[in-house]
């Protein structure tokens, strides 16, 4: 697949602790494909920016994403009912799911843990990470 649509999906008001990682997988993501979702690895930005009566429209926007994309990275280490959606949603368009989490740090929700439509990439380190991102993209473009 040439250059493809990446929906990067990463906490944002579940937790910001793991924003520069965001950054960096999206970076890597921008090298073989086209991220739809750079601003979830924006340092500049805190969890409540758009809160003033637009959350409408981030949802609207970004379920329009979802629904364009050819495949969604979820970074879950960070629990965040945002990401769980929009697993739960792109898993009902059809669009293929690799979820990435630190099992060092967290424990991944049964709901996503259990459901057998997502690829589940548990790591401990972030060369793990990387290399394990690296053979999904190689796999995707
Ligand atoms: C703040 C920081 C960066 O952008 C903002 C403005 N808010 C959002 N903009 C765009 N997408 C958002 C925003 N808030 C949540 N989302 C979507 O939900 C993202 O695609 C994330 O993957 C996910 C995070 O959900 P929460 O529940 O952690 O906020």
């Amino acid at each position: 697949m040439e250059r493809p649509k990446i929906y990067f999906a990463g906490s944002i008001r579940g937790g910001r602790d793991d924003a520069a990682l965001y950054r960096e997988i999206i970076a890597r993501c921008n090298a073989v494909g086209e991220v739809l979702t750079e601003h979830v690895g924006d340092l500049s930005k805190s969890s409540l920016e758009g809160t003033t009566g637009s959350d409408a429209a981030i949802y609207e926007d970004d379920t329009r994403k979802l629904v364009a994309a050819d495949l969604v990275i979820a970074e879950a280490t960070c629990p965040s009912l945002g990401v769980g959606y929009e697993l739960a949603f792109a898993e009902a368009h059809g669009v293929p799911c690799h979820v990435f989490y630190d099992k060092s740090r967290a424990h991944l929700s049964a709901m996503i843990q259990g459901d057998p439509y997502f690829h589940v990439i548990p790591y401990e380190t972030k060369e793990a990470l990387f290399a394990a991102l690296a053979c999904v993209l190689g796999g995707a473009s």
